[in-house]
């Protein structure tokens, strides 16, 4: 640090440039969150000093959370859901697997989870100490329920599926696997962070949230589809005293007892997610999602006139194609069996798609 401080304006010439050299989200096809929403933008602002770290003194913040699950909970189904605003998926998701621990406290604890699985689930176990059984997808990239029902015993403390695949944008057969679960009395979590705010909106999505009633948990995460800023996260119990066994004293603060993992929280991307919620609606939310699956099946499509089929048929807004291309300016991913990977977020826009479709046309000529 330097002696004397810079001046205000030598600071932000400094930061301007530094922000420069990150990437513009117009040429990003590779990432799950985008451009946050402008009322996000101005409510986080808004909210940008709160700590839901310590409650009592920001209850107007508090309560924003509370509404913020309520209008979560019941997009899916439950209204009265438990939960808390995370920092994202992984918070989430080690949240969701310490409750199913402590829930059935047995010597060698096992979780069953898709061999599609975000690698948080890497994190919570070797954390919790708790012995991953990845079991492998059926030939559509999906969760196999047989294979669940072959895995399970009487050590596992959770099985684990997803709405909306990282890699390959799939949803799990919930109901199929939530019987397995049921049968065999396990913690049902669901992994929605990035299709919780997309399968919603869909048609055709057979039953996925809490109106399967074995589903015990479920992640969102307004800070991608949501289109909040970063970082919002929610984790939604269907039992809301499920919370308690995760209780700590917390004497000297204003609320005795927290369950979350983070101890300052920002208030201000609670805010966020909220206002987005609210100034959407559900008709903005799905018009949204709708222009996202009609840029993804025009990509496919387009793609496929150039020779480079699609993986699989997704079912959220994430395509996958068997092409070899990198395509200059461009940012894709690859998934882990090698094939391109791009996700059509809000800011990939129609124009975005068929602009990146000249530059494959471009390569192929
Ligand atoms: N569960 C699922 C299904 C996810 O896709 C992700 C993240 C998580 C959990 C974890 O969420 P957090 O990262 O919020 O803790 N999926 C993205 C991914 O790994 C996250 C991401 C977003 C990565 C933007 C890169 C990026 O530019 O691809």
């Amino acid at each position: 640090m330097k002696e004397n401080g810079s001046s205000e304006k030598e600071l932000f010439s400094f930061l301007s440039s530094v922000r420069s050299d990150d990437l513009s989200y117009d040429r990003i096809l590779s990432s799950m969150c985008t451009r946050p929403h402008p009322v996000a933008v101005r409510a986080h602002m808004l909210f940008i000093e709160t700590n839901l770290g310590d409650p009592g003194l920001f209850p107007g913040t508090m309560g924003l959370e509370d509404e913020l699950i309520r209008m979560l909970g019941s997009l899916f189904h439950h209204p009265d859901a438990g939960g808390y605003a995370t920092s994202g998926g992984t918070e989430s998701n080690i949240q969701a697997l310490r409750i199913a621990k402590k829930q059935k406290p047995v010597a060698r604890p096992n979780v069953i989870i898709p061999a599609s699985a975000h690698f948080s689930f890497d994190k919570a176990c070797d954390m919790l100490g708790l012995e991953m059984r990845s079991v492998p997808l059926d030939a559509t990239y999906r969760m196999n329920p047989d294979t669940v029902a072959e895995t399970v015993d009487s050590n596992t403390v959770a099985i684990v599926s997803i709405v909306g695949t990282t890699e390959y944008g799939m949803i799990d057969p919930i109901r199929d696997i939530a019987a397995v679960a049921g049968e065999n009395g396990v913690f049902f979590h669901v992994d929605a962070a990035f299709g919780g705010l997309v399968a919603p909106f869909l048609e055709g999505i057979p039953p996925w949230d809490f109106t399967v009633p074995e589903v015990s948990s479920i992640s969102v995460d307004p800070h991608k589809m949501g289109m909040s800023t970063i970082p919002c996260g929610a984790l939604l119990l269907r039992d809301p005293g499920a919370f308690g066994c995760l209780n700590v004293d917390t004497p000297y603060l204003s609320v005795k007892k927290e369950c979350t993992l983070a101890g300052t929280r920002p208030g201000a991307p609670v805010a966020g997610a909220y206002a987005v919620l609210q100034y959407l609606g559900r008709e903005g939310l799905s018009a949204i999602v709708s222009g996202c699956m009609e840029n993804t099946r025009r990509l496919i499509e387009g793609m496929e006139a150039y020779g480079y089929p699609r993986i699989v048929t997704p079912d959220v807004n994430v395509a996958t194609f068997d092409c070899p291309l990198t395509p200059e300016g461009w940012r894709i991913s690859r998934t882990r069996q090698g094939h391109m990977r791009t996700v059509l977020m809000p800011h990939v826009t129609r124009d975005v798609v068929e602009s990146f479709l000249c530059t494959i046309g471009e390569m192929n000529a």
